[in-house]
């Protein structure tokens, strides 16, 4: 039987899949052979973009020459799981697949390709995706948090599984969106929020219904389902004394519970942890290891070929600012590098991508390559907390392929070297358009083919989503408005590494001086003669001495540390010349003039494609640039204003720095 096609409510953006989309699948005839519930899946979706274009759909028969324009063939068994290959001869285009998942990829790039997969002859060309878990996690409340609301640092509505305190009970949205992430070849979900509250504790045992019913409606799209986990279950749940990962009575009620949760969801992905973390429960508090922690949840799983993923997101919250001995940058390699090799196999660390916390410019984590015992998956973040929370377009797919194509050991890529997957926490919610920002889909869109193939051009995903989203018309007017995007946003916030700067909590708009003596750990020093950290080898942290060569010796001096990382690495005199030839604070100046005065660019861009767009769409997105700009204009203004006062250096220019 094929499955119908889920349903978006009425006003709901289809975004990358609208039915245009599927014109040129839809207007033939189209062959698929195999059997599975993807197959239904993937007739499903053919039948209704036939029903749509008036195209035909057989199943089992025998592919005769030119009889059919696409074949969808489930026969072959020298493929893995979720590959697919791709050929066209004689005027049939032939998708086969060894896995149900790798026919409905197989579809999904043929409505990729539109047209183009019907013209002319074509090789037969492998697809495999380069990593095999392409996850997000969505850190969602099941209850709204009083500080933290329903999605933790979500910009997209309430979320897409819980309402009121439980999971939806309509999940045809749900359904949906596993077919967007399907499209893109995301394959897992986590459904609730790292940070686990008390209720969202219960999801585990007495609640593992409600995830069972999620779990469900996202399996058509080949999607498989995790949860985070508090490492206090035992106790929080299950009434014993102690989580001691190494008592007996834990491992015995991990086991039990995760059967259980076996039983309500066969195909579930595992268990997503952050512990010893910002308050989280981990298993510090029993003088254990994390590898101690990992490993108990790992047995858990193991009979089922589940899979923990553990947070390296673990330093100390509570630091004493005055103590500049302590360095939160260092504290991921710290913390888990004497610890590699002594994880499970069925363990995965989970790496932010940079040491500190997602801002818009960090180095790469100099864990990623440190620990060659260790599965690692790198941790992207696709919801924009600090990268404009979905009002401001930053297009994040530069930074990422920057991240995933540097070389962080001996030649091994971040991409090559993350064997335990790719993993983003997610920017969708109820929202009408998903993201909040219609123009942050395209974030989601990047981050999924990214985790497909990590040396992926960038520029050509983004042309992929603006062609399947908005169709021909607008496409060169978008590459321009999206292009620069990051770059932008980096010229008007916080300057040449060094992070922060804005608002505590909610961490919107700027405020130089909004952390600089908090316990959190993230500073910048500024002072009269100069601004940033040290953490050379010699004078500083030693933080630089955690990398590997070339870079812990490119990142040790000032002279060779690269401009756009020099304030994480060091403290420098305003006067201090960077390789641009600027001074620091000219830069500075500098770059807050032109993000603004880029931002105006956009800005009128998008207004000259007015015609060119739907007009609900372009609406809202008009007005996220109202905001953009008010919101630019006071970083510049804040930033510009504190560092003429604190530095007294006029810009040379003559630009009123100061309002
Ligand atoms: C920080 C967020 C916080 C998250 C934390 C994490 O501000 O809400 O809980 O990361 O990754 O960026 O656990």
């Amino acid at each position: 039987m094929p499955l119908p096609v889920p349903v978006l409510p009425e006003g709901v953006d289809p975004a990358w899949l609208p039915p245009a989309a599927f014109r040129a699948v839809g207007s033939g005839r189209t062959l698929i052979r195999g059997s599975g519930p993807l197959v239904e899946t993937v007739h499903g979706e053919v039948a209704e973009a036939c029903r749509r274009f008036g195209g035909r759909v057989v199943r089992d028969a025998e592919p005769e020459g030119g009889a059919y324009d696409l074949v969808l063939d489930l026969g072959v068994h020298d493929l893995g799981d979720e590959d697919f290959t791709l050929a066209r001869q004689g005027g049939t285009t032939a998708v086969t697949a060894s896995g149900g998942r790798g026919l409905l990829y197989g579809l999904f790039h043929v409505v990729r390709l539109g047209e183009a997969a019907f013209t002319g002859e074509r090789e037969r060309e492998r697809h495999h995706p380069a990593l095999a878990l392409r996850m997000l996690d969505h850190w969602d409340n099941v209850a709204v948090h009083p500080v933290m609301g329903q999605v933790e640092r979500g910009y997209a509505g309430g979320s897409l599984f819980w309402e009121d305190g439980r999971a939806r009970g309509d999940l045809e949205r749900v359904r949906a969106y596993g077919r967007l992430l399907a499209a893109c070849g995301i394959n897992a979900v986590a459904v609730n929020n790292v940070n686990v509250h008390e209720t969202e504790a219960h999801l585990l045992t007495d609640r593992i219904g409600e995830v069972a019913a999620i779990a469900e409606a996202l399996q058509p799209y080949g999607i498989r389902t995790h949860l985070s986990v508090s490492f206090a279950a035992p106790v929080l749940l299950g009434g014993l004394p102690t989580a001691d990962p190494l008592d007996e009575g834990v491992r015995g009620w991990w086991a039990e519970a995760t059967g259980a949760v076996y039983e309500a969801i066969p195909d579930f992905g595992g268990y997503v942890v952050k512990a010893d973390s910002e308050g989280q429960p981990g298993p510090f508090a029993y003088g254990r290891s994390h590898a101690d922690g990992a490993n108990l949840l790992a047995a858990a799983l193991e009979p089922y070929g589940g899979t923990v993923h553990w947070r390296a997101f673990v330093y100390d919250h509570c630091q004493d600012w005055r103590d500049r001995g302590t360095d939160r940058a260092r504290a991921a390699y710290d913390h888990f590098v004497p610890l590699d090799g002594a994880f499970a196999d069925n363990a995965v660390l989970q790496v932010k991508h940079g040491p500190i916390d997602f801002q818009v410019r960090e180095p790469v984590s100099p864990l990623i390559g440190a620990m060659p015992g260790t599965r690692l998956a790198v941790e992207l973040q696709v919801t924009q907390e600090y990268t404009g929370q979905q009002r401001h377009v930053c297009w994040l797919g530069p930074m990422w392929s920057e991240v995933l194509r540097f070389p962080a050991e001996q030649g091994s890529s971040v991409g090559e070297l993350t064997r335990g997957g790719l993993i983003a926490v997610s920017n969708a919610g109820d929202d009408p358009f998903w993201t909040g920002h219609p123009l942050a889909q395209a974030n989601l869109y990047t981050f999924g083919r990214l985790a497909w193939r990590p040396d992926a051009e960038p520029g050509e995903v983004l042309d992929e989503w603006i062609g399947l989203t908005f169709g021909p018309g607008p496409e060169a007017g978008l590459h321009a408005v999206f292009d620069g995007s990051w770059r932008t946003y980096e010229k008007y916030t916080a300057p040449l590494g060094v992070g922060f700067m804005v608002q505590p909590g909610h961490h919107y708009g700027p405020s130089v001086d909004g952390y600089e003596y908090s316990p959190w750990g993230t500073y910048h020093f500024a002072d009269r003669d100069g601004i940033g950290v040290d953490r050379s080898v010699a004078t500083g942290t030693g933080y630089a001495g955690q990398y590997a060569k070339p870079w812990a010796e490119l990142y040790e001096s000032p002279d060779t540390c690269p401009d756009e990382l020099l304030l994480f690495f060091h403290h420098v005199s305003y006067g201090h010349t960077l390789h641009s030839g600027k001074t620091v604070i000219q830069h500075i100046y500098d770059t807050h003039f032109e993000g603004v005065a880029e931002v105006e660019e956009a800005r009128e861009l998008w207004a000259s494609l007015a015609g060119l767009v739907d007009p609900v769409r372009h609406t809202r997105v008009a007005e996220r640039y109202e905001e953009q700009l008010r919101s630019a204009r006071e970083w510049r203004d804040q930033i510009n204003s504190y560092f003429f006062r604190k530095s007294g250096v006029p810009d040379e220019r003559g630009r009123r720095v100061h309002p």
